[in-house]
């Protein structure tokens, strides 16, 4: 092709333009399409864009120099849409996408939606087992955390849990596969609760001690609206000289009130659990009615929100095995253990744990 291929312009009414112009684009179209080789491809740029010889060149001089004054504005608007045509064709060719001249020359869709970012928030676990943490953060105790398959030894026998404890029972705890040949203690499981994170920090350091421990847990449970084989728990200890009820009394009392609000009260039944002794449930007055009784707290005005108790001597015994400074005879201490899920449910108004896990934006798009 040279440059007599250049149709000859004697007419300047729209059509005459239209079919002038479209004859061009036809042409460079073709040329386009045969391209193989990156030497073509160099060729067809000098061709058809290069600035003396060029047939686009070569077109603008021709039919513009020709046109009458009243013509020259379509024909340049014309030459302008031809010429981002065929740089589009030659970007195409060196496989770098539309030039920025063919992109402005397209027609935008402003009626096509905007691409939306959404913003990342908490996830509601996360967001209540920070909000316990900080409660305790800022009575001056630390955060620990600890590794969640662990050993017989440190979730169950170091705390207190006598060999033939039900939930010791594989019924009760995940076990980790093959571990017939070691000992009873060294045997590996998925931690039931964060205790022994408690004693892995007893054994690191002599008191006084104040810390929280948040994190995951696993029972061998079925899963229904408010039960799930994984949690999550906020355990704590104390332990200092003079250490009393008292001071667990105070403790939880402030935290359910910085946790629920300054009007919630509290109050503790005896219980039992193999760590502590003496061991409490600790109830709070009804979140939702005030504690007047309503269908939340069957009436009763009160809910169980946690367990605690006096850390039993039989729990310091193990802990003096590293860290002699932990004798019952002059050290005492108290612990707690909470669910955060259930905590979680209560504050947000959640009926199905299932809902926690699920990965459902519509119910996770709430707590952002
Ligand atoms: C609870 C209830 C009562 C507890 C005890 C200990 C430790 F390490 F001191 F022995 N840690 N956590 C404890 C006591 C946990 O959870 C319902």
């Amino acid at each position: 092709m040279n440059n007599e291929d250049i149709p000859n312009l004697t007419a300047f009414d729209e059509a005459s333009l239209g079919e002038a112009f479209a004859t061009v684009e036809r042409q460079a179209r073709n040329a386009a399409a045969a391209l193989g080789t990156p030497e073509a491809v160099e060729a067809f740029r000098l061709e058809w864009l290069g600035r003396k010889q060029g047939r686009l060149n070569e077109v603008s001089s021709r039919w513009l120099k020709a046109a009458p004054v009243e013509s020259k504005k379509p024909l340049g608007l014309r030459f302008n849409a031809l010429k981002a045509v065929v740089e589009g064709l030659l970007d195409e060719a060196l496989g770098s996408g539309p030039s920025d001249a063919a992109l402005a020359a397209e027609a935008i869709d402003i009626t096509l939606p905007g691409t939306r970012r959404l913003t990342g928030a908490e996830h509601p676990i996360t967001k209540t087992l920070n909000e316990i943490t900080r409660v305790f953060a800022a009575l001056g105790y630390s955060v620990g955390v600890g590794p969640e398959v662990e050993t017989d030894f440190y979730n169950f026998e170091s705390m207190n849990f006598p060999p033939g404890h039900p939930a010791r029972d594989t019924q009760d705890t995940l076990v980790v596969a093959n571990q017939e040949r070691r000992s009873q203690r060294d045997r590996l499981l998925l931690r039931t609760h964060t205790s022994p994170v408690q004693m892995r920090t007893m054994e690191s350091q002599p008191p006084p001690v104040r810390i929280v421990i948040p994190g995951k847990v696993h029972r061998n449970d079925a899963q229904d609206a408010t039960h799930s084989p994984i949690f999550h728990q906020v355990e704590g200890l104390c332990v200092d000289t003079n250490i009393t009820f008292s001071d667990l009394k105070g403790t939880l009392d402030h935290a359910m009130k910085a946790l629920f609000g300054s009007a919630v009260k509290t109050r503790f039944f005896p219980s039992f659990f193999p760590f502590t002794e003496p061991s409490a449930d600790v109830q709070i007055s009804c979140i939702f009615c005030g504690g007047k009784g309503c269908r939340k707290c069957k009436n009763s005005g009160w809910i169980e929100l946690l367990g605690c108790g006096m850390v039993d001597p039989a729990v310091f015994a193990f802990a003096q095995e590293k860290q002699p400074a932990y004798d019952p005879k002059k050290i005492s201490g108290f612990a707690f253990g909470m669910g955060v899920e259930r905590i979680a449910m209560m504050k947000y108004g959640v009926s199905e744990i299932g809902q926690f896990y699920a990965g459902d934006m519509r119910f996770l798009g709430q707590f952002a």
